[in-house]
């Protein structure tokens, strides 16, 4: 009797030891306990996980502390009972410190739970840094919500911002940061936003930490069609996504044997990018003459297979890339083979969409790429002298209407080719006239072309009224966008092989004597060959702010990437900010824009040095053409050409106006302004 109690007291011991033990191996965490007030102790272990949480005053210095509704409390885990909101100030943000270039965990809750007394559920933004995440809406949420991402941070310091959007608070609960493996969830490009983790089970416990050592929340989940298998053995969880191991011990099989196991879900946005996660253990005893093996189908197309999971061992499979649903529903399915005695089995899943962050989260201190272009500054030191307008080489077609100057070196020439080429070029320029006619070039690899003079210089500074330049008004504007946008359009679809600037933007764009655009500055400008791929892989290069962030991001490089920088430009064109503000709360042009846009007052976006003078319908327009040629998937981005034919449109719909009298100014209606905005993803329970 004696001893039983001995022993069992010892394993009492070691129970709490091993408690204590992972609840102090949580690093890296960090677990804020958003509104803690300060009169309560910080840190604090969690009792039911054992997470260390502590209060998020060294993160933040602004809002207001604030605690759920009394008698709700006891639904909630303590962290997630008190609050921080944000009654003053447009965009609050937290500034975490993280492991640059370590895949984290990012997720951040909301529980309202009426903690104000109004009952009005909140509606606001979240921000990485300068860069969307989702809208927090707690309409219909009544236990609130959560938000999670993968995410590689490019910076060591993480900001996360909660943005005011409309009448009501922003508020947060708690903020949950956790360092990953680098060996799982990889994506070809972007980061993976978490549309559901789920376990096979019938129980209605969640799972997280200590179980998962990375706090990731399972969820469970077992279909009536579907029944229970378990096991009380060990099921081994070695592989890159070091799964909690109980929620291996279970999984779910089709009661019907000869049903497949269906696991679908409605898209709500037919550009959703979907990475799968998929986890098998065979935790039945499955007898010699037995055999469970089974396809996976994704979308009714074969995904993998077949396959036998490993006896009580857990095998992942998973996207290699990212895979889109057809007709706004997604199905995943897994069917027996025909030899297959057993139906199949899952243990586990998680769905995760592509989520792009493009704008750069580093801060001054930290630039990310500056691009130096010996080969550019050395061609442009050209146009100070008269410029001979030449065509040396390539092989472009002539221009189908009016000739467009251009200035071609490929980047793989050397500086001293090109010196070379610039003498040739004034040589030529003098005894042989006729062979700058424009517009046509030969030659295998490549050499050069060089524009006229330009007495203008280039557009920024007609932006700005800097350097004693006078303002253009908007109907000029549209048209040296519109001329500009020409160039581009003639590049892309009048050049064979097709070529793609890569350096697109206002200082590129130069105004002649008759303020008419030219585009210059090659130097990055590469080609494409001929049919064959639709992109080519290289390193990037191009100026900051103008960058397609896809590209960057994929080094996969098209003739979207230019339409990306011109987006830009014109954004630059209709507002007159800088592209990269870092006073600025949303740093690139893009992002204020968007931000401005949700106000939907088209006078605050537009160049205040235009004073009103422009129609507001043109306006209107260019700002939706400007704002879908810099969105951050290059398939939804429109051509040069239809940026060409919609500009003209605009240049139509303003001239008319300016002959007759200013004064009948329409304000913008809200469903155009709806049209503009991405409302993005949302996760849907099920
Ligand atoms: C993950 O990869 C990044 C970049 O390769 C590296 O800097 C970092 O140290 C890696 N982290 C871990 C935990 O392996
Ligand atoms: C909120 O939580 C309670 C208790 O877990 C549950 O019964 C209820 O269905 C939940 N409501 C919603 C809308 O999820
Ligand atoms: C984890 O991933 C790496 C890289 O893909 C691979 O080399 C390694 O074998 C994996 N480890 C396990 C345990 O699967
Ligand atoms: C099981 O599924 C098969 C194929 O769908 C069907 O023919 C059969 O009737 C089902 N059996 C039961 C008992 O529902
Ligand atoms: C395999 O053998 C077991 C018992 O020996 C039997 O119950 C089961 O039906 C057999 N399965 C098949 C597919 O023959
Ligand atoms: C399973 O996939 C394999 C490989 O693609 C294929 O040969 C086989 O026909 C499939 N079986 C079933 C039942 O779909
Ligand atoms: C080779 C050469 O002449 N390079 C010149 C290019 O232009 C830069 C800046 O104008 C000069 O510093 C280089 O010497």
């Amino acid at each position: 009797m004696q001893s039983a109690c001995r022993v069992s007291v010892v394993v009492l011991g070691t129970l709490a030891i091993i408690h204590l033990v992972q609840a102090q191996d949580q690093q890296g965490f960090t677990s804020l306990d958003c509104g803690l007030p300060a009169d309560e102790r910080s840190p604090y272990d969690e009792e039911r996980t054992g997470l260390r949480f502590s209060s998020d005053t060294a993160f933040i210095q602004d809002g207001k502390t604030g605690r759920i509704q009394a008698n709700r409390e006891s639904e909630f885990l303590k962290p997630y009972t008190t609050l921080r909101y944000f009654p003053n100030g447009r965009r609050n943000c937290y500034n975490i410190n993280v492991e640059k270039g370590r895949k984290h965990l990012i997720r951040a809750y909301f529980i309202y739970a009426n903690y104000d007394g109004l009952d009005i559920n909140p509606k606001f933004d979240l921000y990485l840094g300068p860069n969307l995440w989702i809208t927090i809406n707690l309409q219909g949420k009544v236990n609130g919500t959560q938000t999670e991402i993968l995410h590689i941070p490019t910076s060591n310091v993480l900001q996360i911002c909660l943005v005011k959007t409309g009448t009501t608070t922003p508020f947060i609960s708690t903020l949950e940061i956790r360092p990953m493996g680098n060996n799982s969830y990889i994506t070809k490009s972007g980061s993976l936003f978490l549309w559901f983790r789920r376990y096979l089970t019938k129980s209605k416990t969640y799972i997280r930490y200590p179980s998962d050592e990375y706090d990731r929340v399972w969820s469970s989940s077992l279909r009536d069609e579907w029944t229970l298998v378990s096991t009380t053995l060990q099921v081994n969880n070695f592989n890159n996504y070091s799964l909690p191991e109980n929620a291996l011990t279970t999984a779910a099989t089709p009661t019907n044997s000869s049903e497949p196991l269906t696991i679908q879900w409605a898209s709500n946005n037919v550009n959703n990018q979907y990475y799968l996660y998929t986890h098998f253990a065979e935790i039945q005893d499955v007898q010699t003459n037995d055999t469970r093996e089974f396809n996976i189908t994704w979308n009714g197309e074969h995904y993998f297979g077949p396959l036998i999971p490993p006896k009580f061992t857990v095998h992942t499979i998973y996207s290699q890339r990212a895979e889109t649903c057809k007709g706004g529903i997604c199905s995943f399915e897994l069917m027996r083979t025909s030899r297959s005695t057993l139906p199949p089995l899952l243990n586990a899943y998680e769905v995760y969409t592509v989520i792009h962050f493009p704008q750069s989260e580093t801060n001054e201190n930290d630039e990310p790429i500056c691009v130096i272009d010996v080969l550019k500054q050395n061609l442009s030191s050209c146009s100070t002298q008269e410029n001979p307008r030449l065509c040396l080489s390539g092989s472009c077609l002539p221009p189908k209407s009016k000739p467009f100057p251009v200035a071609i070196v490929a980047s793989t020439v050397s500086v001293a080719i090109i010196i070379a080429v610039l003498i040739l070029a004034f040589v030529l320029r003098k005894k042989k006239p006729s062979v700058v006619g424009v517009g046509y070039c030969n030659e295998r690899d490549h050499l050069a072309l060089i524009y006229e003079f330009v007495p203008n210089g280039d557009l920024r500074p007609h932006l700005s009224g800097k350097a004693g330049r006078s303002i253009i008004n908007w109907s000029s504007r549209l048209r040296i966008a519109m001329e500009a946008a020409s160039g581009l359009e003639y590049l892309h679809t009048g050049c064979i092989p097709p070529m793609v600037h890569r350096d697109v933007k206002t200082t590129n764009i130069l105004l002649d004597e008759h303020f008419k655009a030219k585009l210059a500055h090659f130097g990055l400008s590469r080609s494409f060959p001929v049919g064959g791929e639709s992109h080519i892989s290289t390193m990037i290069a191009g100026t900051p702010g103008y960058i397609d962030p896809e590209y960057y991001s994929t080094s996969r490089l098209t003739e979207k990437s230019d339409v990306y920088s011109f987006g830009v430009v014109l954004l630059e064109i209709i507002t007159n900010e800088p592209v990269l503000d870092h006073a600025r709360a949303q740093t690139h042009i893009t992002q204020w824009v968007g931000f401005e846009l949700n106000s939907g007052d088209i006078n605050s976006i537009m160049d205040p040095y235009l004073q009103g003078d422009y129609d507001s319908h043109s306006a209107w327009r260019a700002l939706e053409l400007a704002m879908s040629c810099s969105n951050p998937s290059s398939t939804r981005r429109p051509s040069m050409s239809h940026v060409v034919i919609e500009l003209k449109e605009c240049l139509a719909s303003e001239n008319p106006r300016r002959n007759t009298s200013r004064g009948n100014m329409d304000s913008p209606s809200s469903s155009e302004v709806i049209m503009l905005i991405d409302t993005g993803m949302f996760p849907v329970a099920r």
